[in-house]
């Protein structure tokens, strides 16, 4: 296991002390996360189910025994636990570099209590140095693209990748995303955006950075 696994896995250890017995409970997806599960196994006869944001998690948490529930069967949430691409010390992040982040932020809304696990090397000033995914509408692609530009971001389709929900992805490059919840409403707006990548009106509630030691922000 490299440092940065280490770093990882530490970040996912903390986040245990988060869960509630007797609660279902929302697991994102990443290599972060997974060391999560892995925790999490010890604890699976207590938690009654889990709402998923991806195939690769569900096949995690069923080889762990907890059941996959829907959102629209359990809710609201207590607890969210997912990783990122970046993270800035308001706690705003960048997500989607897996192409998962309209489940992320759907699950992320609808729960209490989101723990954002990352490694050191996530955290950073400014977002933008990681390429902000956004999911759009396929007949939308270029006129979206042609948007961004406008506003001084270099728009780069994810080729051959289609999301979860029949979308395609155009990763944001170049952009110094000073004022993030701004950002995220103005992308919104533009015909065609499915999801942003930019959480920052639902930002994380507590950041944990595996760091020497873990820091809990
Ligand atoms: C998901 O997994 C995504 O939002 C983010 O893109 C990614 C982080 O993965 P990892 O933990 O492998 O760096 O949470």
């Amino acid at each position: 296991m490299d440092s940065t696994d280490i770093l990882k896995q530490n970040a996912a250890k903390k986040a245990i002390e988060w869960v509630r017995p007797d609660e279902i409970i929302g697991i994102g997806t990443g290599s972060t996360v997974n060391y999560f599960i892995q925790e999490l196994a010890a604890l699976a006869h207590d938690i009654p189910g889990a709402v998923s944001s991806s195939e690769a998690t569900s096949e995690k948490l069923r080889e762990i025994g907890i059941p996959i529930v829907s959102l629209n069967y359990a809710g609201e949430i207590s607890l969210y636990v997912d990783g990122a691409d970046e993270v800035n010390t308001f706690k705003h992040l960048i997500k989607g570099g897996g192409g998962a982040l309209t489940r992320e932020k759907i699950i992320a809304e609808a729960a209490n209590t989101f723990v954002c696990i990352v490694d050191r090397q996530k955290v950073v000033d400014v977002l933008g140095k990681f390429p902000l995914p956004i999911e759009v509408i396929p007949m939308a692609r270029s006129l979206v693209a042609r948007k961004i530009q406008q506003m001084g971001g270099k728009p780069v389709w994810r080729e051959n990748f289609i999301t979860d929900n029949g979308n395609e992805i155009l990763d944001i490059h170049h952009l110094q995303i000073a004022e993030p919840q701004a950002l995220e409403t103005a992308l919104n707006e533009i015909p065609g955006v499915v999801t942003v990548g930019l959480f920052a009106h639902r930002k994380a509630d507590v950041v944990i950075v595996g760091d020497e030691p873990v820091r809990v922000q």
